[in-house]
């Protein structure tokens, strides 16, 4: 990728619009955390572990953070893929960067060599900051890998033992007295989940992600006490904006970062920091609920779940279980977030899965040919707004298929929209496996099956799974003559060095694949042979 930095945004009209209704007001993310910390400065804004760090700090540690990055070559604009647990140094380094005005490029801590090589490659990123070791895992040689592939990256930041690389502890240098950007600058990149072969990238405007991080506050009734427990990767748009970590901090509250999402060290955590609320993925929760209590929760005031569908028997059992309100998420990268509210119904809570954040986010819900179907019909789930992007970065051919002409997202969910404007998640169009929140695109693993060298055709489908929701099982057609078995497949995958929850949770070996009339696989079929659900269009 060249330097340029383009993505496609909203057409002036719209964007006039937006300014004129509120929603963007020119404010950047580095500018709302100078302007809370002089409203609360010695409030604490970040918990982790025996450290506590005040508005103020925070605030001033972003300044001389920034003032190293830039003392290191980085300039605004620069991209800066940021691959960090759920610690302090997380916060930091993001705010470091609004300030500096270079674009945090998410990735999660799963991520492996296959697509930190592939972050770096369409971001165009020049820096990677890291921990030395992780959850059992040593990041610094994805970086020494990186550096020899990509002649570009320059730098890699390490916090902890930095090896051959540039120490974080000696980053805090002079304040950087750069003036703040402009809201309609490009803020941070995440990934999309993804249903083609590479995810694409999702550039967020200032204005853009501020105006859902201060809705999405609101409709969480978040003040100076809240509190947030910060389980699922930092990274994640969940995480970071639905409200998470910026919205808690937007409203003066503190953030508790824990690296283990367990219940046992959740629970502790709730316990002792008298969390108010925390994010979870279905499995996680399940995985709560399951979980030995021994604390005393009654600090939490309610609790999101999202990333993928929650049953509403499973619902129920959380609510009655936790003994706090429930509020489900249905929210996306691309921009689009819908809760239950706080006080809505047990009915609404227990059997949606919300609605949309703003007034002036336009939701059409359509059948195989883009008419729209009445409420309470499944459909394709199209959508824009003021926080939903209208396209993925360097990506014009994909992007034709993925926004309609006037600027719709194809979100490829199967939604029904009820009458009170809530909406019910029925199923997926695109090619994805939602392995408990984690997004597998069947695309992508498909090509590292394909490249087996006895793999000859290759097919990923979701199976139901008790646990994750979904599981991902692999089709396989194997060369004749030899052994070939699920192990080695499996080993394989895991060797192309990709994300964990990628390798295939089961393998099948089959004699062929059923096609569509056009030769391509057809999944749908090869679900419902297999004894898996399939959505479908009306
Ligand atoms: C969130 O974002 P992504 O980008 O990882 O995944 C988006 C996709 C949606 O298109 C949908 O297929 C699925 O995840 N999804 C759900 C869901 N929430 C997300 N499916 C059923 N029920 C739900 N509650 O996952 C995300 C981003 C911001 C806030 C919350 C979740």
């Amino acid at each position: 990728m060249s330097d340029a930095f383009e993505f496609p945004r909203w057409p002036e009209s719209f964007a006039a619009a937006y300014r004129a209704k509120g929603y963007w007001t020119g404010e950047t993310l580095g500018g709302m955390l100078r302007r809370v910390a002089r409203s609360v400065p010695d409030r604490v804004a970040v918990t982790d572990g025996p450290v506590n760090l005040t508005y103020a700090e925070l605030d001033a540690r972003a300044d001389r953070l920034a003032g190293g990055l830039a003392a290191l070559g980085l300039s605004p604009g620069d991209r800066v893929v940021v691959q960090l647990p759920n610690t302090v140094q997380f916060v930091e380094v993001i705010f470091a960067l609004f300030r500096l005005g270079a674009i945090p490029v998410f990735a999660l801590p799963s991520d492996r060599i296959s697509e930190i090589t592939h972050i770096f490659q369409i971001s165009g990123a020049k820096a990677y900051v890291i921990r030395d070791r992780a959850l059992g895992f040593d990041y610094r040689k994805i970086a020494e890998e990186v550096v020899s592939r990509i002649p570009r990256v320059e730098r890699v930041i390490v916090v902890g033992d930095p090896g051959a690389f540039v120490p974080f502890e000696t980053l805090y240098g002079r304040p950087d007295e750069r003036p703040e950007r402009a809201g309609s600058d490009p803020a941070l990149v995440t990934l999309s989940g993804g249903s083609t072969a590479l995810p694409k990238l999702i550039a967020r405007t200032h204005d853009d992600y501020l105006y859902s991080v201060r809705a999405s506050a609101e409709i969480c009734g978040l003040t100076p006490e809240s509190v947030y427990l910060c389980a699922l990767p930092a990274g994640h748009n969940f995480t970071l904006s639905s409200p998470g970590i910026l919205g808690t901090l937007c409203a003066g509250g503190r953030v508790v970062m824990t690296t283990d999402p367990s219940g046992a060290t959740a629970f502790s955590l709730i316990e002792r920091e008298k969390v108010t609320f925390a994010a979870l993925v279905p499995s996680l929760a399940l995985a709560w609920l399951h979980a030995e209590r021994t604390c005393d929760l009654s600090s939490l005031r309610f609790l999101q779940v999202g990333g993928a569908k929650l049953g509403a028997e499973m619902a129920a059992r959380l609510e009655s279980s936790l003994g706090c309100q429930l509020q489900q998420v249905y929210g996306m990268s691309e921009g689009l977030v819908c809760y239950t509210r706080l006080g809505d119904l047990s009915e609404r809570v227990l059997n949606t899965q919300g609605r949309p954040i703003s007034v002036d986010d336009e939701v059409r819900i359509v059948d195989k040919d883009d008419q729209p179907v009445p409420d309470g019909t499944p459909g394709e789930l199209l959508v824009r707004g003021p926080y939903t992007i209208r396209g993925y970065l360097n990506a014009e051919e994909h992007n034709a298929r993925a926004f309609t002409a006037d600027g719709f997202y194809r979100t490829g969910d199967i939604v029904a929209r009820r009458d009170d404007g809530y909406l019910v998640v029925a199923g997926r169009s695109k090619d994805q496996v939602n392995r408990g929140g984690e997004k597998i695109a069947a695309e992508e693993v498909e090509g590292h099956l394909l490249a087996h060298p006895r793999v000859r055709e290759a097919a990923i489908v979701s199976i139901p799974d008790v646990y994750l929701g979904e599981a991902s099982c692999a089709f396989v057609v194997a060369d004749p003559g030899g052994e070939l078995n699920a192990a080695q497949i499996r080993a394989f995958v895991r060797g192309r060095g990709v994300a964990a929850y990628k390798v295939p949770d089961q393998v099948r070996f089959v004699q062929s694949l059923p096609k569509t009339t056009v030769g391509k696989i057809d999944r749908k079929e090869l679900r419902k042979q297999h004894g898996g659900s399939a959505a479908a269009l009306p």
